[in-house]
């Protein structure tokens, strides 16, 4: 398990609580797929991702993004049982989803540079090291009940 320091509890919680899932978890999913091309097999039911722009502003994207990101702040409010709050997540993924669970870790390195872009003030290299502390514990978690 891992340990949260004082001050990097509050680096979490603070930028957290400026963040709108939608937007942020949008723009990251489609960051993920415009980056990383191979990504969009996941996601060939979402309609248009025929070029960067139209994914960017495809809807299935945002909605899947906000899905993703809320999930996500389940392991903001509750960093000391990560493991445990994400192990249904990491079967289904693993089981149903067949997602390669090192997405998980390009995901989180592409929520850390959008966070860096929307926040830029506030994300100082000491925050910076919270939030990736923490984009490393959960992709972790989703990668325990692999097999
Ligand atoms: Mg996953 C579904 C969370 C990364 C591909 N993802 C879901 C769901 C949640 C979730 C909550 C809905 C589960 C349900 O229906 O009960 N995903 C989640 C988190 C993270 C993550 C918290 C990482 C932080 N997911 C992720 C990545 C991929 C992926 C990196 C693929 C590149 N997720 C994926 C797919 C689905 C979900 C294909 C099903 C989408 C659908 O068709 O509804």
């Amino acid at each position: 398990m891992e340990q949260w320091s004082a001050e990097e509890k509050q680096f979490i919680t603070d930028l957290w609580s400026k963040v709108n899932v939608e937007e942020i978890g949008g723009e990251s999913l489609a960051r993920l797929m415009i980056v990383y091309p191979w990504t969009q097999r996941f996601f060939t039911s979402f309609g248009n991702l025929s070029s960067a722009n139209a994914i960017l502003h495809n809807p299935k994207v945002h909605a899947h993004g906000k899905k993703v990101l809320t999930a996500f702040g389940d392991a903001v409010k509750d960093l000391d049982h990560i493991k445990a709050n994400f192990a249904h997540l990491s079967e289904l993924h693993c089981e149903k989803l067949h997602v390669d669970p090192e997405n998980f870790k390009l995901l989180g390195n592409i929520l850390i540079i959008v966070l860096a872009a929307h926040f830029h003030k506030e994300f100082s290299p000491a925050c910076q090291a919270a939030w990736q502390k923490l984009v490393s514990a959960v992709a972790h978690a989703l990668a325990l009940r692999y097999h």
